[in-house]
């Protein structure tokens, strides 16, 4: 499933993020960027040890990365250039501002991309492995807020992708993106 949002194209796909060849995949870390499993896990294994190497160079420069902001480093041996490492909430019910950091997460590694004139980002679902926040309510913002950042600045980004790892996930972001096209100009 795809749409385009100005020059945009965002698509939802099935997949494993560390075979995606967009200039920058995002890592759903925690706030120590020591790694740890999911898709965290996953991308460390596979980009190798460069990647913990700048992560830790960045806790000695500026400490622990709070929740909601985000920070890059180069992409190691993975297909894509660079690694955006945000972290997102930790799901306590819903209570303490679960769903603004969430979006938070989500719209500064867009902001960083930007910054940095990237050409594409590929996102996993932040938030719904260990952290436990509810799938479909993610989906909903995730899909929200990127759709709404596209709309709201020119950035240098030709391509967005959710990359979700399971049938589950997919369904829900293509769900999510669908409604929204539903009610937009989205081609
Ligand atoms: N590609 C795409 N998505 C994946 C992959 C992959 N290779 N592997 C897992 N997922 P999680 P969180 C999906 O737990 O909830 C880590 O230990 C997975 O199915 O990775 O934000 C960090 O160090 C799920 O849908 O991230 C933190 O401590 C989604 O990625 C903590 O977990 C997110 O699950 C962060 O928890």
């Amino acid at each position: 499933m795809e749409i385009t949002i100005n020059k945009t194209n965002l698509s939802v796909i099935q997949g494993d993020i560390t075979n995606q060849t967009t200039e920058a995949i995002v890592n759903a870390a925690n706030p120590g960027l020591m790694g740890g499993g999911g898709v965290d896990g996953a991308i460390h294994r596979t980009g190798g040890p460069a990647i913990l190497e700048e992560c830790k160079e960045i806790i000695a420069r500026q400490g622990r990365l709070p929740t909601g902001k985000a920070v890059i480093t180069g992409g190691g041996n993975l297909r894509a250039s660079y690694v955006i490492h945000t972290v997102g909430p930790v799901w306590h019910g819903g209570g303490r501002d679960e769903a603004e950091l969430l979006r938070s997460a989500y719209r500064e590694s867009l902001r960083l991309a930007s910054e940095k004139r990237l050409t594409g980002i590929s996102f996993p679902s932040i938030s719904t492995g260990a952290y436990g926040y509810p799938l479909d309510e993610a989906a909903q913002i995730a899909v929200g807020t990127v759709v709404a950042f596209l709309k709201e600045q020119e950035t240098s980004l030709t391509d967005v992708v959710f990359v979700l790892f399971d049938a589950r996930a997919y369904d829900s972001y293509r769900s999510a993106l669908e409604e929204i096209a539903d009610g937009s100009h989205a081609a």
